[in-house]
């Protein structure tokens, strides 16, 4: 089990070192409360509704970005060299930092992750999110913190939300082009001493993407209604953050995963990220809540399930998931800060 801590200090404070042709930040996983399943724009990566999330401290990708002379961006996570899908990702993305700041060089990237990849604990929410502050600064692009947060957005859009620390919203946008589609913090990671449990059923990579699968989702019968319920649950969902009420908030969390969950299943071929493991977390989580255990459970594009409680109650929490078969691991975390420049 890890215990992760709180974090806090401004955008500015944390992005206060000078610009240069080289720069590393880092940046936490978020767990969305409110989910952000499909897109209005594939290409910009524009969601069909807004969604909130919570940041996470301890489960962060740190990305170091050089320019320089080459012919070839170098691209380098976790000690391999990045390939196919995962490299093309990468160098979209800088050519839209290049592009952007009319820098012809190569990249040299070194990512190193805390997270699992690929198997739905948000890696790439933190990966865009600190790729999109060293990169940008690496080639001298200073950006306020709303833009910066539409910059992430491009590269993976839940990383639009990584780019804040504690309770954040990331917003629709109406506009076609997308500058009104950022993130914004609706509270810092002090706000609520609240713990997000995370019980690992599975680290086998997920067989449909995110990207595929919202896609594919878009196609069920039931995603007009999943898009269309959206404006009410984020309603709901701020008004119980600002008033600290984990019931409600839970209660909305539980809500907006299973329509997204049932949207997915819906669709043709159907699309089902969980596992045994996880419907009996799923039953554990409702039977603490009988015993008077206040948690709510939150499901991403995997099999993972992530419990949200109070901070003292996450022992009873941890004790009532680790014993269940195909539990391999039980993390804790806390609120944590928002995407910083390092070095
Ligand atoms: C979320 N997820 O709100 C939702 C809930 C997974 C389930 O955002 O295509 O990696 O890069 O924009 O951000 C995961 O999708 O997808 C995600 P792209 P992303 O956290």
């Amino acid at each position: 089990m890890w215990t992760c801590v709180n974090g806090l200090n401004t955008l500015e404070e944390r992005t206060s070192q000078m610009a240069g042709a080289d720069s590393t930040a880092r940046a936490n996983v978020n767990v969305a409360l409110v989910k952000y399943w499909g897109k209005r724009d594939t290409a910009l990566n524009l969601p069909a509704t807004g969604s909130i999330s919570l940041t996470l401290e301890g489960l962060d990708v740190e990305a170091h970005v050089r320019f320089g002379p080459g012919d070839e961006d170098r691209l380098v996570i976790d000690g391999a060299e990045a390939a196919g899908d995962e490299a093309r990702r990468l160098t979209s993305f800088l050519d839209l930092v290049r592009a952007t700041t009319r820098r012809r060089e190569a990249a040299a990237v070194v990512m190193r992750s805390s997270v699992p990849r690929g198997i739905g604990l948000a890696s790439s929410a933190a990966a865009f999110a600190a790729l999109a502050l060293a990169a940008s600064r690496a080639a001298g692009w200073t950006l306020d913190a709303a833009e910066l947060s539409a910059l992430a957005r491009r590269g993976s859009g839940s990383a639009a939300r990584s780019i804040f620390g504690g309770f954040v919203e990331w917003h629709r946008g109406e506009r076609a082009d997308g500058v009104d589609s950022f993130a914004e913090p609706l509270a810092p990671a002090d706000h609520w001493d609240v713990r997000m449990v995370v019980a690992i059923t599975s680290t086998t990579p997920k067989s449909v993407s995110s990207r595929n699968g919202m896609v594919r989702t878009a196609a069920s019968p039931f995603y007009p209604a999943w898009v269309a319920g959206a404006d009410a649950d984020l309603a709901e969902a701020r008004a119980a953050i600002r008033a600290r009420d984990l019931e409600a908030l839970g209660l909305v969390a539980e809500h907006s995963a299973l329509k997204m969950h049932a949207a997915a299943l819906a669709t043709r071929p159907p699309i089902l990220y969980w596992r045994a493991a996880t419907l009996d977390c799923i039953h554990r989580v409702w039977a603490l809540r009988a015993d008077g255990v206040p948690a709510y459970f939150t499901i991403d594009a995997g099999p993972q399930v992530k419990v949200l409680c109070a901070a003292g109650d996450a022992p009873r929490v941890v004790a009532g998931l680790e014993m269940l078969p195909g539990v391999e691991r039980v993390l804790v975390c806390g609120p944590g800060r928002g995407a910083e420049v390092i070095g």
